[in-house]
């Protein structure tokens, strides 16, 4: 996990200089109960990412308060995000571009290999970049506003922020491809439909829904949120034989947990919710 796993900060949300500054350069971060709500807030620009803005993002994932057990990531106005700041490419050169690629990658690892799961909650575009910041959260909820695209290809660029890595796992590498050579977009409909999002919702409930599965994750066991945002992932990349070891591994971590064992007692001793259908 490297330096997402340290400690998280001691100090209020509200207080600590690393969050006042993430603040000013449009990250905000707000605690709802056990939820912590990042809102990407530079709606006069669409939310696009400029290079204060990942610095910002990488650093409030990287402090998330202790008392967070699942995050929410929403963008402000009418979109969640439009990607790149394309204003900041101009004069960069192959060896600044590399860094600049590689400060995406920290700031999206710390969103996908942070300390709890992450929802992102999706409205109007989610384009290139912006959509490369959704695909490292671990659920979607799109309202249906929403609509993907990856116009690097039509602005003669390639991704840089993980979206060859992370969106073929959402949609595959032949989907993923057509975006990028035909400049097609994908509606908040067919988005659910190819893999997307997980949840499709009414215009303006995305973040609330989001909000609720977040409150939900953070219910469970964070040994088995730490299984799913961490092992799982590792292991659909691994030969089948490493997986089934590693899945072992982490199962037998996971069950040895005081929390595994009180919740398993709770159940077969009525006190448990028992499995409802739909
Ligand atoms: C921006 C950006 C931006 C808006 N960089 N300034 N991303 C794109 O190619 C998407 C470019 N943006 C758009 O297609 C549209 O802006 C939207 C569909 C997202 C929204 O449209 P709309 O009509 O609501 O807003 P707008 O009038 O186009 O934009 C409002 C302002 O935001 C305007 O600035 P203003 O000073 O004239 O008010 C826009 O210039 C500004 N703005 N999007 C800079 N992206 C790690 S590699 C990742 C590579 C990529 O992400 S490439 C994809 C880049």
């Amino acid at each position: 996990m490297g330096q997402v796993c340290r400690k998280p900060l001691a100090m209020t949300h509200n207080s600590h200089p690393i969050l006042e500054r993430a603040a000013a350069n449009g990250v905000a971060l707000d605690m709802k109960g056990s939820v912590a709500v990042v809102r990407l807030s530079r709606s006069a620009k669409r939310n696009a990412l400029n290079d204060a803005l990942i610095e910002a993002l990488r650093d409030v994932f990287q402090n998330l308060p202790p008392e967070a057990g699942a995050a929410v990531i929403h963008g402000e106005g009418d979109h969640f995000c439009a990607g790149l700041d394309l204003s900041e490419l101009k004069e960069r050169d192959a060896g600044e571009g590399i860094h600049h690629s590689r400060s995406w990658h920290v700031a999206l690892n710390a969103v996908e290999q942070g300390r709890v799961p992450v929802v992102a909650a999706l409205h109007g575009a989610v384009v290139g970049g912006g959509l490369e910041l959704a695909s490292a959260s671990h659920i979607r909820v799109a309202d249906e506003s929403t609509f993907y695209a990856l116009p690097e290809g039509t602005r003669g660029i390639f991704v840089g922020g993980g979206g060859s890595v992370r969106v073929p796992k959402l949609i595959g590498t032949a989907r993923m491809i057509d975006m990028m050579l035909t400049g097609r977009v994908y509606d908040a409909q067919e988005g659910e439909r190819v893999g997307f999002a997980q949840y499709l919702v009414p215009t303006g409930t995305a973040l609330t829904k989001a909000i609720e599965l977040a409150t939900r994750i953070a219910t469970n066991a964070p040994l088995t949120n730490f299984a799913l945002t961490h092992a799982m992932p590792r292991i659909a990349e691994q030969p089948a034989d490493h997986g089934l070891f590693t899945e072992t591994l982490m199962a037998s971590i996971a069950q040895a947990a005081p929390e595994a064992k009180a919740r398993v007692r709770a159940f077969l001793e009525g006190k448990a919710a028992k499995v409802q259908k739909g």
